[in-house]
């Protein structure tokens, strides 16, 4: 299977994450994506190569014009506002006030377009975040020249970035900006299932009105999990999105025989769908070591659930998201690709 890989991925390495009350260095940090690819080269999954260019209007297919204007000038504005740390955002537009006006100054401008505080913003996280899409673009327009199979080592992750907002590690929906790439050339049904043990509230959120895009998630209980406010299992769509939005919450300790059995109700949906392609947001965070997640999967499921998505025979881009299990990232990450290869 081809693998699209970006050194820019680096650009991206903040200093800060705001966790637990305290400032720590991120977990989402550039020797995942390294030690993913050492995985990939290591059991000669296949060819690597760099992403190229796809330019801005790909992006504005799912983001808007003026997030995209903030995530490329946030780090120039905050330097410009005089303060020493990284961006992070401080308040809310929350209930009873006005959700509409965007702020002229920076610290507004984060709380508008935030969802939550521990992501900030850092000197080449927009250049990083541009590569990272790049990637996605690049690995799908494989799959339109008919390559069956993809893996784009995406870093930073997507899947939390909804139209207008960043956090969760996220700012630019890399699977989200792919997925529309397969209907923008002609596909008429596109499946996103994700694996990544959060819930892809941005995934849902940009699709949520729609048929063309089934959006299925298996996801830690948001009641127990971030993001907390998206993921319920009635969240079924709307409109003439209505019954193409599934979720699959879980619980803490869930294993394999829970988990599986969702990835097995999730396939037979995807199925009676009948997608042109299937784009897998891939997070390994439901690994039984993972810091900052709470389900149980074994390095051997993996191998597992990715030959479970082979079975489904439709062609698959993978779309790299988390995992925090720096030592296994890219044995597990790589398990479910090698699976899905059936070796
Ligand atoms: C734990 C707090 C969790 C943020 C978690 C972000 C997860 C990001 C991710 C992505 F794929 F986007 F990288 N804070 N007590 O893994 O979903
Ligand atoms: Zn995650």
């Amino acid at each position: 299977m081809l693998t699209v890989f970006s050194d820019q991925h680096a650009l991206r390495d903040a200093r800060t994450e705001l966790y637990g009350g305290e400032l720590v260095p991120p977990f989402e940090c550039p020797v995942r994506a390294q030690h993913i690819l050492e995985r990939v080269r290591e059991v000669d999954l296949g060819e690597v190569v760099a992403p190229r260019d796809f330019g801005i209007v790909p992006l504005t297919r799912i983001h808007d014009a003026d997030f995209i204007r903030f995530l490329e000038t946030c780090w120039d504005e905050w330097v410009a506002g005089g303060f020493r740390g990284e961006a992070i955002a401080t308040c809310w537009p929350a209930r009873g006030m006005q959700q509409q006006r965007v702020p002229r100054h920076i610290e507004g401008k984060l709380g508008h377009y935030a969802l939550a505080a521990e992501t900030s913003i850092s000197d080449g996280t927009w250049e990083a975040a541009r590569a990272s899409v790049n990637v996605a673009l690049t690995a799908q327009a494989a799959l339109a020249d008919g390559a069956r199979e993809a893996f784009a080592l995406c870093r930073p992750p997507g899947h939390h970035a909804a139209s207008d907002l960043f956090g969760g590690y996220c700012f630019i929906n890399n699977a989200a900006v792919a997925t529309q790439a397969f209907l923008d050339q002609g596909a008429t049904r596109v499946a996103l299932l994700d694996v990544d043990f959060h819930h892809g509230n941005g995934s849902q959120a940009i699709f949520y009105d729609r048929d063309d895009v089934l959006f299925v998630s298996l996801h830690g209980d948001p009641s127990e999990a971030f993001p907390h406010f998206l993921g319920y299992a009635d969240e079924t769509g709307r409109g003439k999105g209505e019954g193409f939005n599934r979720n699959y919450p879980m619980g803490p300790g869930t294993d394999y025989s829970t988990w599986g059995a969702a990835l097995a109700d999730a396939c037979g949906k995807i199925r009676d769908y009948g997608p042109d392609a299937l784009v897998v947001s891939l997070g390994v965070d439901t690994f039984e070591r993972d810091p900052i997640s709470f389900f149980k999967l074994k390095s051997d499921d993996f191998r597992r659930y990715g030959a479970t998505i082979a079975a489904l025979g439709v062609p698959t881009l993978f779309v790299m998201e988390g995992g925090y299990a720096v030592e296994e990232i890219g044995v597990n990450a790589v398990n479910v690709l090698e699976g899905y290869e059936g070796r």
